[in-house]
Order: structure tokens, then sequence, then C-alpha cells
């Protein structure tokens, strides 16, 4: 039987280990990620004649290195590069949840969207354009409720399409600002033929360097081409302060929120407030 690996990760209390049970049931096993004490859950499920190997990673906020269940994620999706992540949202909670989504976007992982909770959605009057959202995000998103198991075997469905690259579906990128694009892109050519840097993505080593992050600071500060990269470190650190009186990491952050805003006003509306408000 083919093994496919798939990887749960999502925000705190999007209904991840909820999920992670309905998906696994009894088939599951407690170890630790290597060289910390959290713990790593693993289950396993018979599906349309593959094997699935589930991993229910931490739940983060966000892809940075500041904690330590951030790191294990992250390194994790880099290390283990687990077939198919499936990114599990809370969707009463979208835009906060799609924070996370944006940063597996930059990541260029194998992904899909669990639109968890779907019953609370409903309940709540939300409606959420899936199609429009699907195509911004540039992946398959399913509905799912864990709580009433709905929306499961599609997901799985998903999940062995992604693997098996069945796409119909653009990738879509999320663009910063014209200024940083070209920062990014400067960078990230700079990288691209680096063998030490091979198992990432150029482009994600670019914004993440651009965004101070410590760890990916610290891999590429070893290499000779570093000379070079802090020179374009430098200058768009100067066009940030000049053009917008801010620095790179901030305009990052800035841009990826613009992104979700606009995700928000074009694919969610509340339905019958009244109604809502009435219960
Ligand atoms: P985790 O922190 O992401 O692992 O989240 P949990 O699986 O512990 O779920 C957090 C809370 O949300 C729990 O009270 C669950 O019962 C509830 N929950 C999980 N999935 C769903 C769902 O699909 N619908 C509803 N209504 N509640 C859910
Ligand atoms: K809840």
């Amino acid at each position: 039987k083919k093994g496919i690996s798939v990887a749960l990760a999502g925000n705190p209390n999007c209904g991840k280990s909820s999920l992670f049970n309905v998906l696994t049931g009894a088939r599951q096993k407690v170890g630790n990620f290597s060289g910390v004490t959290i713990e790593k859950h693993e289950g396993f499920l018979d599906f349309k004649g593959y094997s699935l190997k589930v991993v229910d990673l931490p739940g983060i906020y966000s892809l940075t290195p500041y904690s330590p269940e951030e790191i294990v994620t992250r390194r994790y999706l880099i290390d283990e590069k687990p077939d198919v992540v499936v990114n599990v949202i809370e969707g009463p909670n979208l835009e906060r949840n799609l924070l996370l989504t944006t940063q597996m976007m930059e990541m260029e992982v194998d992904f899909v969207v669990a639109l968890n909770m779907i019953d609370e959605v409903e309940e709540k009057g939300i409606s959420i354009d899936v199609k429009q959202l699907q195509k911004l995000l540039g992946c398959h998103i399913i509905p799912t409720s864990a709580k009433k198991k709905t929306g499961i075997d599609s997901l799985l469905d998903h999940v062995v399409r992604a693997y098996r690259k069945d796409i119909d579906l653009k990738k879509n990128k999320l663009s910063f600002r014209p200024e940083v694009e070209e920062s990014v892109h400067a960078i990230a050519a700079l990288l691209m033929h680096q063998p030490e840097l091979e198992r990432f993505n150029p482009r994600w080593l670019a914004i993440k360097l651009l965004e101070n992050d410590r760890e990916v600071y610290h891999q590429v500060q070893q290499l000779p081409v570093w000379i070079k990269v802090e020179l374009l470190l430098q200058d768009a650190i100067r066009i940030a302060a000049r053009l917008f009186d801010s620095d790179p990491e901030v305009l990052i952050t800035e841009d990826r929120h613009a992104f979700i805003r606009g995700a928000m006003k074009e694919c969610v509306r509340q339905r019958s407030p009244e109604r809502a408000t009435m219960t």
C-alpha cells in the first residue's frame, strides 16, 4: 500500500485534535518531537488504497521561530517534508486564522485547508464564498465539522488528490508592495543556487531575512553569499525608512494583513444579523 504522510497545522483551538481523533480514531501513538518535550501525536488510517500517517502538529499562530511550538512546526515542515499539510482553520475566526495560511502560501508547501467548525459558521449566519477564497489562497478548501463529523471524506479525498498533484487550482502568491517585492526578488535570486540552502524555497528565505528571522539569518550568515545579501538587506531597510518611515518587517506584516482584509471583504458576508443576534 502506498503511504502518504499528512501533517495537521493550525492555530490553538481550531479543532485540530478533534479532527485528528475523527480521522485516526483508535490508531494513535504518542511520542515527542525530537529534542523537545512537546508531545507528538501520530495516527494512522487507510483511505482508498492509501495508508495515511497523520501527525498533529502543535497549535501555532505564526510560522516565526519565537516559541518552541513554532520552531517544532517549522522544522517539521522543512525537514520532514510531509507529503500534504492540512491547515485547519477555525471557521468562525477566519480572519485571525488566515495569518498562518498566508505563511503556508509563502513556504509553498502542498497544503489543503480544512475550514473547520463549519457548523458554527452556519449557526452564526456567516457565509463564506469558498470558491473565491480558494482562488485567492491558491489551495483547496474543504468545509469540515469535527464535532458533527462532516466533510471528513471530502477532506481525505483532497489530501489524496494533493498527494497525487491532481490539483485544478493555480497556486497563488501573496504579493507584497512593489518596493518590498523588488528586495524579495533580488535576495531570492542570490540564494537560489546555494547548494547549502537547497531544501528551502528561496523566496521564503528572502522574506524571512527581511523579517529578521533569527534562524534563517543564522543559516545564511555562514555562507560567502552573505556579503551580497547583507547589502541588499541594508538597501531594503533604507528604502522602507525613506518611503514609508518604517522597516521591511513591518511592511511585510502590513501587506499580509492587507491581503487577508481584502480576502475577507471579497469572501465573507454576515447573513441576516438580526437572526444571529436574536437567538
Ligand atoms: P485544538 O486546540 O486545535 O486541538 O482544538 P480542539 O480539538 O481541542 O477543539 C477546541 C474546541 O472546539 C473543543 O471544545 C472542541 O469540542 C470544539 N470543536 C472542535 N471542532 C469543532 C467543530 O467542528 N465544530 C464545533 N462546533 N466545535 C468544534
Ligand atoms: K468552540
